[in-house]
């Protein structure tokens, strides 16, 4: 591997030249597309000072003509290299054109210009603009756009740009064409286009005051009727946004295109949303209620980055969480309000626990804001997104509601229309409130999960309870010694039997709260509660107050009553998982199978008779923990014991339970419309998956559903617990599953996730002889995801086989992706960077096959940063 020179932050200067319009002209052909740009620079020096150079960025172009003010370039004005031209002598202010000829059918980036099925596509965050013309492709240069699309009409009878169409035509060659024009200024990355081919579901949305939306969803013919619910969603999210933030849309139009290629879930470019298929199309017999809340999380997602993202865009790529930290908080609050908070903030523990702690472990961990990269797209990651959500949730904490909502209004007042960092959103938050946050912006800085240490003392002869908080950060590379957090504790203290005890501090008089949102902000510190009764339990970070690991020796009883009575959702839920997690560790240490303690064999039987209230709720604390996150607890994870204990207490827990489960399966009603039905369906399934661990009882049961299942969901559940269990059935079935639904490219992802996924001894071969199946194909994201990551990502005792060919056949994949489609590559390949974790053997085979694609030639700069720093 060369070694190459990554970018800084600390390098960040401003732009040399602004842009003041940007007019493009594609002419969209079958061999290739003819892309002609305008544009008028300025130099961005101050008065008298000479302009510097004009970097224009660009990658694999092939330059057909450069004029500057009208005259043709020469070859000493300019200089050009594999990443871009450089322009030298420029006057203050010029008009530059640019011809390139680029090659979209070839490109199987999925990055830049592309196609996807009959349509052609765009993806530019971060840099693939670069891919389609020179320009200074970085998110501080923004301008407004006039786009012209010309096609032959048959393929392509829509064509689709930015902002709103304001002119079309046909041409004498038979060809045709839109102009499309956003009066938004934005930036490279948020620029799009769609050609092709298409079905438009269209409704009309009028706004808070009065104006009139008009909303386009577009999808390929075949997907016509799976529209309704992401329409619906949008619809919500609009409404959520007017109601929660005072943000209204900004243009007459909001564009959605469905598309079946596509890297990540879906991109937000101003006006017109590109879509991975995935987070769009839904309808009960292709999709699982999961797909149903990812659309509907989606969809709200792109739709709220007009406002934190594009409205205002991020200065540099270093600022990514910026925007995609706010928004994902913004998609975490209205998916709380659309269904259960509780539940939801579960599932965002649950993610941050299980995918964002172990990154900050592993040896691409980084801070929420990184300092440096060779590659920006290997930095779309759980820290940036999930923690950098949780970072803008606790400004929430801290500052509450209102606080909160004083702090973005200001944000909007002062950069509405520009590139801002994290500062710029943190002095918003701190000014807006009048309150010094400077200590909270190391949250920005330092990489790692923060341990806080509890201790409590109770001193009945005083009756006070002190409670002892420290924090540490451990090292990272790059990061020996961290400095304490501005950290917001939320607690509550109980009584054995579960009371919520008011916490008074001294000298408080009045009423006192019986939950308190703690700073910790020193490296430790004392607190006392007095007129405590008796020795409490104390409930910690309720809520998940701040993405840390909590370090205190709850005994058995405590979480027990914890589990039974405390307020707070999260933490009840959190009781169960430690008392699941302390049974299932105890077995893999001893080598025993998992025993259930009676108390906690009672408190499960309490927690089932209350499924009526909430079955969403009791199917998150009877979910065992993941087999990855009981791994997660050890410095060397024992992938085989870890799964006998956890299949163990699986059977366990099917028949110990198994008439409560039964009458769960038979009662819960899955046909109950809306969000009841969705959590009824969720708990039934969890039954029935505990029936199939528990005997051939359960098979049974699973076939009957299998049969008369009207919804995925179902479907999909009692097929997996035939492939667990079902023996020789189950294969028939996968057969006649695939036949049913081979026209449906969504229903074929879960048919080829559900094989990578089922353990059993020859879960590799089956996945091997998938990648040579017509409905596999190594060029669709979806497709690799399903098959490749499942296996890798979900299938612990498949894939991590102890003479390496799990590893190997990945690293196959990894070497085929590289020149293929390299974000994909980096992304693949994750699951390898974690040998440290391992035994000595499979770390070595690991390391062995890291080696190797380390050797690759011609080696992708997304492929080398991953490599390099998981071989250091
Ligand atoms: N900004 C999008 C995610 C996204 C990022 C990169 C992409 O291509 C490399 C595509 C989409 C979001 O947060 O929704
Ligand atoms: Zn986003």
């Amino acid at each position: 591997m060369t070694s190459l020179q990554p970018v800084r932050l600390r390098d960040y200067t401003p732009p040399t030249h602004l842009v003041d319009a940007l007019e493009l002209t594609f002419d969209l052909g079958d061999a290739y597309t003819e892309v002609r740009s305008r544009f008028r620079v300025r130099a961005n020096v101050p008065p008298g000072e000479d302009p510097q150079p004009l970097r224009l960025h660009g990658r694999h172009l092939e330059l057909q003509s450069l004029h500057v003010d009208g005259a043709p370039v020469s070859g000493d004005a300019y200089l050009e290299d594999p990443e871009g031209l450089t322009l030298l002598a420029l006057p203050a202010e010029a008009t530059i054109e640019i011809v390139t000829v680029i090659h979209p059918q070839e490109n199987t980036a999925l990055d830049g210009l592309y196609r996807s099925g009959g349509l052609f596509c765009t993806q530019c965050e971060p840099e693939g603009f670069r891919r389609i013309t020179y320009f200074p492709d970085r998110p501080d240069v923004m301008t407004t756009y006039t786009v012209t699309l010309i096609a032959d009409p048959e393929p392509y009878p829509v064509l689709l740009a930015n902002g709103n169409r304001v002119d079309h035509g046909e041409r004498a060659d038979g060809r045709h064409w839109a102009t499309w024009h956003d009066p938004h200024p934005k930036p490279t990355y948020l620029f799009a286009l769609v050609a092709g081919d298409l079905h438009l579901h269209e409704e009309r949305y009028t706004t808070r005051s009065g104006r009139d939306i008009q909303l386009h969803l577009y999808v390929e013919h075949a997907n016509a009727g799976k529209t309704a619910h992401a329409m619906r969603s949008l619809r919500k999210a609009m409404a959520w946004d007017e109601d929660t933030y005072g943000l209204e849309y900004d243009l007459d139009t909001y564009m959605i295109v469905a598309v079946d290629d596509f890297n990540m879930g879906a991109m937000e470019n101003k006006g017109l949303n590109i879509f991975n298929t995935v987070c769009v199309l839904a309808d009960e017999t292709i999709s699982t209620d999961g797909d149903f809340e990812t659309v509907e999380a989606v969809v709200a997602h792109e739709y709220f980055h007009n406002w934190t993202g594009n409205r205002v865009t991020c200065r540099d790529w270093f600022q990514l969480s910026l925007k995609e930290g706010l928004t994902v908080f913004r998609e975490q609050q209205f998916c709380a309000d659309m269904g259960s908070p509780a539940v939801k903030r579960i599932q965002d523990t649950r993610l941050l626990r299980s995918i964002q702690f172990p990154e900050d472990d592993g040896p691409m961990a980084h801070p929420v804001r990184p300092e440096s990269y060779l590659e920006i797209s290997n930095f779309y990651t759980a820290t940036v997104y999930d923690k950098g959500a949780e970072v803008i949730r606790m400004y929430h904490t801290l500052l509450g509601e209102d606080g909160f909502r004083r702090g973005m209004d200001l944000y909007f007042q002062r950069h509405d229309g520009q590139a801002v960092t994290c500062e710029d959103f943190l002095a918003a938050m701190a000014d807006a409130n009048h309150v010094d946050l400077d200590q909270f912006s190391r949250w920005y800085t330092q990489a790692g999960t923060p341990v806080v240490q509890a201790g409590g003392r109770y001193d009945a002869s005083t009756r006070r309870y002190h409670l002892q908080l420290s924090q540490h950060t451990p090292a990272r590379p790059g990061q020996t010694h961290a400095l304490p957090l501005h950290l917001p504790v939320r607690l509550g203290l109980l009584t054995g039997d579960g009371q919520p005890l008011p916490l008074r501090l001294p000298g408080e008089t009045g009423q006192a709260p019986l939950e308190r949102v703690v700073a910790l902000r020193d490296a430790s510190m004392e607190l006392v509660f007095e007129d405590i009764p008796e020795a409490p339990v104390p409930s910690l970070l309720r809520d998940f107050s701040a993405p840390a690991v909590l370090d205190y020796a709850h005994s058995e009883d405590e979480l027990l009553t914890l589990l039974a009575h405390d307020t707070d959702p999260v933490n009840r839920w959190d009781a169960g998982q430690r008392l699941l997690l302390n049974t299932l560790l105890a077995s893999v240490e001893s080598g025993q199978p998992p025993e259930l303690s009676e108390p906690l064999r009672e408190a499960v039987h309490h927690v089932l008779s209350g499924w009526r209230t909430d079955p969403a709720f009791v199917a998150e604390v009877l979910t065992l923990p993941s087999e990855d996150y009981i791994a997660e607890q050890q410095v060397v994870a024992d992938i085989d014991g870890i799964h006998t204990a956890r299949e163990a207490l699986r059977n366990r827990f099917g028949s110990s339970f198994a008439d409560a489960w039964r009458t769960i399966h038979d009662q819960c009603d899955p046909h109950a419309p809306g969000v009841n039905g969705a959590s009824a369906r969720r708990l039934r399934n969890l039954a029935l998956s505990y029936l199939g661990a528990a005997g051939p009882q359960g098979a049974e049961l699973a076939m009957r559903q299998y049969h008369a299942a009207t919804h995925m969901s179902d479907r999909l559940a009692a097929l997996e617990v035939l492939i667990e269990h079902g023996g020789s059935t189950a294969d028939r079935l996968v057969a006649a599953f695939h036949d049913q639904w081979r026209h449906e490219p969504l229903v074929i992802n879960k048919w080829l996730r559900l094989q990578a996924t089922a353990t059993g001894r020859n879960a590799l071969e089956r996945v091997r002889a998938l990648t040579a199946h017509p409905g596999f194909d190594i060029r669709n994201p979806n497709r690799v995801r399903a098959l490749l990551g499942a296996f890798s990502q979900s299938n612990p005792v498949g894939f991590h086989r102890t003479d390496g060919a799990g590893y190997r056949l990945l690293a196959d994949y990894v070497v085929e992706l590289n020149a293929m489609n390299p974000q994909m590559a980096a992304r693949l390949v994750l699951p390898l960077t974690r040998w440290r974790r391992l035994d000595p053997r499979r770390a070595g085979h690991m390391f062995e096959q890291l080696e190797r694609i380390g050797n690759t030639p011609k080696l992708s700069k997304d492929l080398q940063e991953v490599i390099t720093k998981s071989l250091a």
